[in-house]
């Protein structure tokens, strides 16, 4: 492509841009997922739909069974991200049983969640957790030891990526316990799927409805394309040659912020508040007021909006039919359909929001809530751990590529200035 290519321009840019965000400009590469805003997301190719579809599930469909009334698993996507190729069902048996095997956290790094202030936020937990392996990372010490060749820097980077998946789990269990639960740790067990693990361990093992819900949610966060906030900001410390921990400690603290995916407990603050005034059965004028309330005090009103998306987020319509397949009668899920359809109208009247629709976090958080995982706070964990998958599988091919130290450049007022003062 450089070489046969590599002199063409691709685009101009505006002050606007360079001044808003970089909206708009298309300067990265990144070949796993693209999103378009009408369509959304689409993983190696792959819509939302077709991943239910066709990737596996946990239990082999029988000749009865229709395959998409499972969820899949994550490990699928992990495989699809990776290779560019829909796996069999053994494929994700294997990886299932790499990830079980190499999971196992020492007591080492369980003291040290431990010892963890707990009026931290869950995510900063998770940061800290990470950044604490650091020491565990092969790529790191290897390259310390001067035995990497640029042509290997991807294996022990795949091999880093793999460990840090495994053992997310444990760690975001033996988290939740500690700060919500009385800190003490399930023991892991043998043979459960990467999201049935973590259930289990964080005590909500045979709540079969939850184990489904956490199936979809760790699938359809994982990958967004290369310029969302985490998976930019991993990619650019990967960029430096940092290892799987150090990018994924920085994808995390990204992740972290509430216009990104904090965004999914705000959501659920924002719903709760309104129901402790007004209850749950309520008026499309209420709701409305609550929106204009919300937007003139200067505030967001989180789970709507992107900077992409100019449609429903199909993430969000994967969730949504969720909640109308198993919770159809819950009162919180009823008044959250009846808010996707008020909120984007009145939104729409604000002129400066380019998009008023759902995005991903709008239901999450109720849906988990009303399944039993009420602590909200932990709600950008899940999404962690699901978006490292799409950072780590990145991280190995841009290894992979020898792509360089990534470095824009910037300029001062000043230059901005000059640049127009003649025309
Ligand atoms: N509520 C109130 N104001 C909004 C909203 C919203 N949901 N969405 C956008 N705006 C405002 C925005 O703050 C900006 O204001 P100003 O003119 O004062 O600068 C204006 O509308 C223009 O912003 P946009 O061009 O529409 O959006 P942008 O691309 O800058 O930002 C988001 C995209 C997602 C950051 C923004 O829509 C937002 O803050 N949404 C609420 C938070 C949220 O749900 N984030 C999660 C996104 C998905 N994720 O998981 O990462
Ligand atoms: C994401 O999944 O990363 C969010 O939708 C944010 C984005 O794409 O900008």
């Amino acid at each position: 492509m450089k070489k046969k290519y590599g002199d063409r321009v691709m685009g101009e840019i505006t002050v606007n841009q360079a001044l808003g965000g970089m909206r708009g400009i298309r300067a990265l590469f990144y070949d796993q997922s693209t999103v378009d805003p009408i369509d959304g997301v689409m993983f190696r190719g792959y819509s939302i739909p077709e991943i239910h579809e066709l990737l596996p599930k946990l239990r082999k469909p029988s000749a009865e069974d229709f395959q998409s009334d499972q969820q899949p698993l994550p490990e699928g996507l992990f495989f699809l991200l990776l290779t560019g190729e829909l796996p069999s069902y053994h494929q994700v048996e294997l990886i299932r049983h790499e990830w079980d095997v190499r999971g196992k956290v020492s007591d080492e790094l369980i003291n040290f969640i431990h010892r963890l202030d707990n009026k931290m936020h869950p995510m900063t937990m998770l940061s800290l957790a990470i950044l604490y392996e650091q020491k565990t990372s092969k790529f790191a010490q290897l390259y310390n030891e001067s035995k990497l060749n640029k042509s290997n820097y991807w294996e022990y980077t795949y091999e880093d990526s793999v460990d840090l998946i495994a053992k997310l789990p444990r760690i975001a269990a033996t988290i939740y316990r500690k700060k919500f639960k009385d800190g003490k740790s399930i023991a892991h067990k043998d043979g459960l799927d990467w999201s049935g693990q973590l259930a289990h361990m964080m005590g909500f093992e045979g709540q079969e409805t939850l184990n489904e819900l956490l199936r979809a949610f760790l699938t359809i966060h994982a990958d967004h394309e290369g310029g969302e906030v985490s998976t930019h900001a991993s990619h650019l410390v990967g960029s430096a040659l940092g290892d799987p921990y150090l990018c994924m400690t920085t994808a995390y603290t990204g992740l972290a912020g509430p216009l990104h995916g904090l965004a999914n407990q705000e959501v659920l603050k924002w719903i709760l508040n309104f129901v402790e005034v007004h209850g749950y059965d309520v008026t499309n004028r209420q709701i409305e007021d609550y929106v204009n309330t919300t937007v003139l005090s200067g505030r967001l009103v989180p789970g709507y909006g992107h900077a992409v998306l100019r449609r429903p987020d199909p993430r969000f319509l994967h969730l949504y039919d969720f909640g109308n397949k198993y919770l159809r009668d819950n009162e919180m899920i009823r008044l959250l359909h009846q808010m996707t359809d008020v909120i984007p109208r009145r939104l729409r009247t604000f002129k400066n929001i380019s998009s008023p629709y759902p995005n991903v976090d709008c239901h999450s958080g109720a849906l988990l809530y009303q399944l039993g995982i009420q602590e909200y706070q932990f709600y950008t964990v899940l999404f962690a751990l699901s978006r490292s998958i799409g950072c780590l599988t990145n991280l190995v091919w841009c290894r992979a590529f020898g792509l360089p130290i990534e470095r824009p450049e910037s300029a001062d007022l000043a230059y901005y200035n000059n640049l127009f003062q003649n025309n």
